[in-house]
């Protein structure tokens, strides 16, 4: 099944492939229109296409610029993820063609022209057409055009593209696997962004510890996802993934490991600043180790804390070598020593079940945050502003709360009510206040009109948080990586009313989200706010995205004691009980 999203991006393909084909553009610019009315859509796109068949096409067909036949359509990617004209356009053209539309003034029309003429089908071929001088003999173009899309595909390549933190630890933890199967492999370590926890990476960084470097890269190329060999030389390897991310291998004798790791986990301005302590102290810090300025004599380092030892300062976690502070910190002995780690966490936080959008049933989420060692478990379906997600009215809430004491009985985990509760736009809670004051915890998030301006926004906060029922605060600011911006608001007015009224904010790990923001994590810490670190899951798998929230909260510097699932649940029940 295919989201709004996708079933967008599917439109809107078929409306580039039609164009470059030279269709009519009336027709080309109906799926375009209907790619951003799904995309505008409020809802979830199964909450629009319902069960039943006459229904669900009058649902859709309410929609600006959706008409019967795209409806059927959108019901058919949705429903079964493909459509036979997009696999026909697909076949009939070749597979580069519409990367060629990232080109700035490359239109489709001006593709299907150079396509005709020049059999230009990828973007390496139109520069290279460019360079041979051959796309200034088509009709409608210059030399001068020529230049300028050769200025383009410069400036494209010069864009790398990033990647969810998730899928890159997932990959690279795959291939770390793969390498330490490998008997000339020593040591195996993820480095760079990743290592860092940082929300996007932009490509994977690997070292390992070797004496035969020809074994490992060797083998590192029997990887099975590997699409293409970028760069191969005699310690370095590059490759780009299925996918399309990038992995860099470094292979260094095991004397050099330590330096080495340090080196690429980065952050670049981290390394700035150690460079020039290690100045003051004679010595050069570079990716080949410590070295003694006067003679050149390499310092023997066995491990990263001894590298920090030697340039007078306790280890850094690598989540928090940004330069913001850390190296001052450590300077002075005063780096937290309680940063939270993914084993202090007593209870999952915030989870979907089949009463609202999750794909599973209360017993197996709970059997689910059972296996993991979780003491308890806060069911927290959406109120019922949030129809798109089928959210609950107070007769569902009511059945609800008599499954979950049934559950209760067969399980362990201890499950608390709870609600995600819409933060209405003038600031009130989705339930009545008699409801209100039975929930054990009530998550309060936005999920509409995200586009309100910066006054707006930030009244719509503080009048929420002066209830005394607010208590904790759900994906803060509703960014999605990499497709939604947060939204605006004035960040520390909303922080003061959090802490006035003695709310908590959640760190999600949901790796679409990872909100609080480092930055503002700091922010909420000087204020004494505490946090929940949760997954938003809507799955059994989901919840294993706890570790990323864990990895969020370690970048704002969150320590266990300001964590309140770290509590044991009759302690974490008295920190989130909804008062009046
Ligand atoms: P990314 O991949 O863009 O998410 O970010 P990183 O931090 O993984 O950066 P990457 O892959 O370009 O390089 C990995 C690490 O190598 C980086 O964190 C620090 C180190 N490094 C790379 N280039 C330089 C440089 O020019 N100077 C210094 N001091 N370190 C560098
Ligand atoms: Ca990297
Ligand atoms: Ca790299
Ligand atoms: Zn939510």
């Amino acid at each position: 099944m295919l989201d709004k999203l996708e079933v967008a991006r599917a439109l809107r393909e078929i409306g580039m492939l039609l164009e470059v084909k030279g269709e009519n553009p009336f027709k080309v610019r109906a799926y375009e229109r209907g790619a951003r009315a799904l995309e505008e859509l409020q809802e979830e796109l199964s909450v629009v296409v319902a069960p039943n068949p006459a229904d669900r096409l009058d649902r859709l067909t309410d929609l600006p610029g959706i008409g019967d036949a795209l409806a059927k359509k959108i019901v058919e990617l949705h429903q079964t993820g493909r459509l036979p004209l997009l696999d026909r356009l697909r076949a009939e053209l070749p597979p580069g063609i519409l990367e060629l539309l990232q080109i700035p003034d490359l239109g489709a029309r001006k593709i299907a022209a150079l396509h005709a003429a020049l059999g230009v089908a990828s973007i390496p071929d139109l520069e290279a057409a460019c360079l041979a001088g051959r796309v200034r003999e088509v009709r409608g173009f210059g030399e001068r055009s020529e230049q300028k899309i050769l200025e383009g595909i410069r400036r494209l390549q010069s864009t790398e593209p990033r990647h969810l933190l998730s899928e890159a630890l997932e990959m690279g933890e795959r291939i770390l696997a793969h390498l330490r199967r490998s008997p000339a492999v020593e040591r195996a370590e993820l480095a760079g962004s990743a290592r860092r926890s940082r929300e996007t990476v932009g490509d994977i960084d690997l070292v390992v510890a070797s004496r035969d470097p020809t074994a490992v890269s060797t083998h590192f190329l029997e990887f099975l996802r590997i699409a293409e060999v970028i760069g191969q030389g005699e310690t370095k390897t590059s490759v780009r993934l299925g996918g399309g991310m990038q992995a860099d291998l470094r292979v260094v004798p095991p004397e050099d490991y330590a330096t080495l790791l340090h080196h690429l986990t980065g952050s670049k301005a981290h390394h700035v600043r150690l460079r020039g302590l290690a100045r003051d102290k004679g010595l050069t810090l570079s990716e080949w180790g410590l070295i003694e300025l006067a003679g050149g004599k390499k310092l023997p380092i066995a491990s990263e804390a001894e590298l920090y030892q030697r340039l007078g300062m306790a280890w850094i976690p690598p989540e928090l070598r940004e330069d913001q502070g850390e190296i001052e910190a450590a300077l002075a002995g005063t780096l937290p020593q309680d940063l939270i780690r993914l084993e202090d966490l007593q209870g999952m936080v915030h989870c979907h079940t089949r009463w609202s959008d999750g794909r599973a049933t209360m017993e197996e989420m709970a059997r689910a945050a059972e296996a993991m060692g979780m003491r308890y478990l806060t069911v927290t379906d959406h109120s019922a502003t949030a129809a798109y997600a089928g959210g609950l009215d107070v007769d569902r809430l009511e059945r609800q709360w008599e499954e979950l004491a049934r559950v209760q009985e067969k399980v362990a985990v201890r499950l608390l009510r709870g609600t995600e509760a819409d933060i209405l736009q003038d600031g009130s809670l989705d339930w009545p206040d008699a409801i209100l004051e039975r929930f054990d915890v009530i998550i309060a998030s936005i999920h509409s009109r995200f586009s309100m301006d910066e006054e707006a926004m930030t009244q719509r906060l503080v009048r929420a948080m002066r209830q005394p029922v607010f208590k904790i605060w759900g994906h803060a600011l509703g960014r999605i990586l990499l497709e939604r911006p947060p939204f605006a608001c004035r960040m520390e007015e909303v922080l003061d009313a959090a802490a006035e009224g003695r709310a908590a904010i959640e760190i999600s790990g949901d790796p679409r989200r990872l909100e609080l923001e480092p930055r503002f994590a700091r922010l909420a810490s000087q204020r004494g706010i505490p946090f929940v670190i949760s997954t938003d899951a809507h799955s059994p798998e989901g919840l294993a995205n706890l570790r990323y929230g864990v990895g969020t909260a370690r970048r704002g510097w969150v320590r266990r004691t300001e964590v309140l699932n770290s509590l044991p649940v009759e302690e974490f029940l008295r920190a989130v009980k909804p008062a009046r």
